[in-house]
């Protein structure tokens, strides 16, 4: 609906809001499915000469006519208001010169915005947090700092501002927390734009692009989780993983030969350790020609995967867009004989230099293209290959940046590279995914560098090269959270750090830490300390296999997490605040994460440390360890040794857990345990009056072969576990959906 001079306001459902400056309809990379408008809006009438307002049945809006808009609940709450005050930076500007003298001493100097074509500019009220924005550096909150949406590969040591005010992901989503009310915001522009959450003024914030339409989505609801809910409605939710991606992944750049390879697997069955996977990083290529091995170091793919296979390993490979430009190899042929590869602005192909040297850029805004390079996954599936790892895709480029105006033909839109940088990540692994689902026909296992809004419909994601620093294995933390509210369920770092070297104790704070991250593994860099669980001593050894056993444990609920998150877009790790709004505490626990709503983690981060402050929020904590119940709503100091990772479950809970898994084949998973951990302890007599029990828990599983898309087809169970402390033996199995041959024989319960 037109509502203004240049704004156009639609609702797509009761509570998301689509506001846009142009009435045509170019397509979204984010938003693929066609939304229909499903209620209306409805003007309001006599609101007054100068403003228009239109409401549903959960926003009213008032624009003003030069387009200026407020957002009110149905309470007539404001939600959010266009900053209506003087835009006065409280920041200092340098003059050039200043600048120049700070640079020659090596300083990084505050870049500022590049001239935006748009920027709204919305008012601080003064106690917002602010999340998601995908992988950028720092803590869960964002506000008071400024980002750039422009996917970048940047080897130095992350830190906030100024210098990683880019990273490689470009998701322009964000959630406005306040006392009573949360928001969130997703502009859908690929252009280099700009998030400024209160860095230029506490008074206001603003996000803009240097080109493309205005178009944002305003998303309101009760709870955060309503807000990803919806965030992930319109841009899409990631499908089930196969079962063994849950699993622990051993990593290097590069492990340079199958013997090493076949020797870093005996090594995880030698010692115990559950493995699923092994990557090869770029070194196992023909001089770094995708989708070809080196015939020397990997002679066969096919037998290596076969050996490693026998002891339950899959092998997953690294690609890379960049493209050798070398005439006799079939990719750069083939693309060139079919003008597959983008140009530069006079036509011609353009080049710029990678791994393999001189190379050509793949135009994946090209569905004939996409096509084209997921034919070639069956090249890697054909010989065993899991799943593949696309790296420097934002894109990287070692000859300078590409340059803005390079052209993506595409099929029949070509667009400049301005406008395509920013999802070239996102469509490389929609290539990738649907290349990997025609020709395997398992659930596609991608990994991404880059990506943009919407990529987790195709992809997982690792947050690139972090180092072997105690500030990083902090980070990863509210990083891996922050992806998770920005619709990226399925995240995880490098584990150890990548590039620096590691230590015995940063890797098995690292390994305890991350033992719950949906992508669960370890990778290092070429010339760093090896960090590999067995490289150090034998305590390192012990807790790298405690936690990584723990994690297999506990891969039933991993599970039925990435299937609820089909379900609602609700990440599998959320911070507190998620599940305990309404406590303040939570709003910036950087340092604490929830596995689901059950399972609680507060990982040491610092080095040295033995013991550690806990934030436990309202309700009963069981200490995993001790078995002891804690009241919350408190901070505690708990005792945490080396070999101790606090964890806690809540009372009240149950837990689905698999003993004794060192490798994930779902078709070997005959037995369920459940872990129950009741409510209250004791029913104890007050009085002569028996104090009330909680009645009943229940929990819901979800269980299927683990690969394919059978499940689509209704090839699934789900279970319903109902634990009642008053019926004798405890517990109740209701099965809601039957439809999977391979129920468990068995299931038992333990209280906890
Ligand atoms: O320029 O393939 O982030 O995980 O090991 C380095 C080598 C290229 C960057 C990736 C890293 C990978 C490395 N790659």
């Amino acid at each position: 609906m037109k509502i203004g001079e240049n704004i156009y306001i639609d609702a797509i459902t009761d509570r998301i809001l689509r506001i846009h400056s142009s009435d045509t309809k170019t397509g979204s990379f984010a938003v693929e499915e066609d939304l229909g408008l499903k209620r209306g809006l409805r003007e309001i009438t006599g609101a007054g000469k100068s403003v228009t307002a239109v409401e549903t049945d959960y926003l009213t809006v008032y624009a003003e006519k030069d387009g200026t808009l407020k957002i009110y609940d149905k309470r007539q709450k404001i939600l959010c208001a266009d900053y209506e005050g003087e835009q006065e930076p409280e920041i200092q500007k340098l003059s050039e010169e200043e600048s120049e003298q700070m640079r020659q001493e090596g300083h990084v100097v505050h870049a500022g915005e590049d001239d935006c074509k748009f920027r709204v500019v919305k008012k601080l009220f003064g106690d917002e947090v602010i999340y998601g924005l995908g992988d950028k550096t720092g803590f869960l909150n964002k506000k008071g700092y400024d980002y750039i949406m422009w996917n970048s590969d940047n080897p130095d040591p992350q830190v906030e501002n100024p210098t990683f005010r880019a990273m490689y992901k470009s998701i322009p989503f964000f959630i406005v927390l306040r006392e009573e009310s949360v928001y969130g915001i997703f502009m859908d522009n690929t252009y280099k734009s700009y998030f400024d959450m209160g860095f230029e003024s506490s008074q206001y914030y603003s996000f803009g692009a240097v080109e493309g339409e205005l178009d944002y989505y305003f998303i309101a609801g009760d709870t955060i989780a309503d807000i990803v809910e919806g965030y992930t409605g319109l841009t899409g939710r990631a499908p089930l993983p196969q079962m063994w991606t849950l699993g622990y992944h051993q990593s290097r750049w590069s492990y340079a030969s199958a013997e090493e390879v076949l020797c870093l697997a005996k090594n995880f069955r030698t010692y115990g350790i559950p493995c699923d996977a092994i990557h090869l990083d770029i070194d196992y290529m023909d001089h770094f020609k995708v989708f070809t091995n080196n015939e020397e170091t990997f002679p066969s793919l096919e037998k290596l995967s076969d050996e490693l296979s026998q002891m339950g390993i899959k092998l997953v490979t690294i690609i890379d867009p960049g493209t050798k430009a070398e005439e006799g190899y079939h990719m750069y042929d083939e693309g060139m004989e079919n003008g597959y590869f983008a140009k530069d602005a006079e036509g011609n192909v353009y080049h710029n230099a990678v791994w393999p040297g001189d190379s050509v850029f793949p135009d994946f805004t090209s569905k004939k293209v996409r096509e084209w390079w997921g034919n070639q996954t069956k090249i890697l599936t054909e010989q065993g290959i899991r799943g593949i790892w696309n790296d420097m895709n934002e894109p990287a480029s070692f000859k300078g940046p590409l340059p803005e105006d390079i052209v993506f033909s595409g099929d029949d839109l070509p667009r400049l590279h301005k406008e395509v940088h920013n999802v070239y990540g996102h469509l490389m692994a929609k290539a990738t995914y649907e290349g990997l689902k025609k020709h395997d026909g398992r659930r596609p296992f991608v990994i991404t560098r880059a990506c943009y809004s919407g990529s987790q419909k195709y992809t997982t994601v690792w947050t690139g090269d972090n180092q072997s620093l105690w500030a990083h294995l902090q980070m990863s933390i509210p990083q891996m959270l922050n992806l998770g509210m920005s619709g990226m369920p399925i995240v995880g770092t490098d584990i150890g750090g990548f590039g620096a070297h590691t230590t015995p104790e940063l890797l098995s704070r690292w390994i305890e830490a991350a033992c719950f991250s949906p992508l669960f593994r370890n990778h290092s860099a070429k010339d760093t300390r090896r960090q590999e669980p067995w490289v150090f001593d034998k305590e390192t050894l012990d807790i790298n296999r405690k936690y990584i056993e723990l994690r297999y444990k506990y891969l039933p609920y991993l599970y039925d997490l990435c299937y609820e998150e089909t379900k609602t877009g609700l990440p599998v790790l959320r911070p507190l605040v998620m599940h305990y709004q309404q406590d303040k505490n939570t709003w910036e626990c950087n340092d604490e994460y929830l596995v689901g709503s059950c399972i609680l983690v507060a990982p040491v981060t610092q080095q040295g440390a033995r013991e550690r402050m806990v934030y436990l929020p309202e309700g009963i904590w069981v200490d995993y360890w001790t078995r002891e119940r804690i009241t919350g709503g408190c901070y505690i100091l708990k005792e945490a040794p080396l070999n101790i990772c606090p964890l806690y479950v809540k009372a009240g809970s149950i837990l689905p857990v698999y003993e004794g898994l060192h490798s994930i084949e779902p078709e070997h998973i005959k037995a369920l345990t459940l872990e129950y951990y009741p409510e209250s302890t004791k029913k104890t007599a007050i009085f002569g009056r028996k104090q009330e029990v909680q009645e009943e828990c229940r929990y819901v599983h979800y269980q299927d072969n683990g690969i394919d898309f059978a499940y689509e087809n209704g090839e699934y169970n789900l279970y319903e576990f109902i634990f009642s402390e008053k019926r004798s033996n405890g517990l109740k199995v209701k099965m809601l959906h039957e439809g999977f041959e391979g129920k468990y024989q068995d299931i038992k319960a333990v209280v906890c």
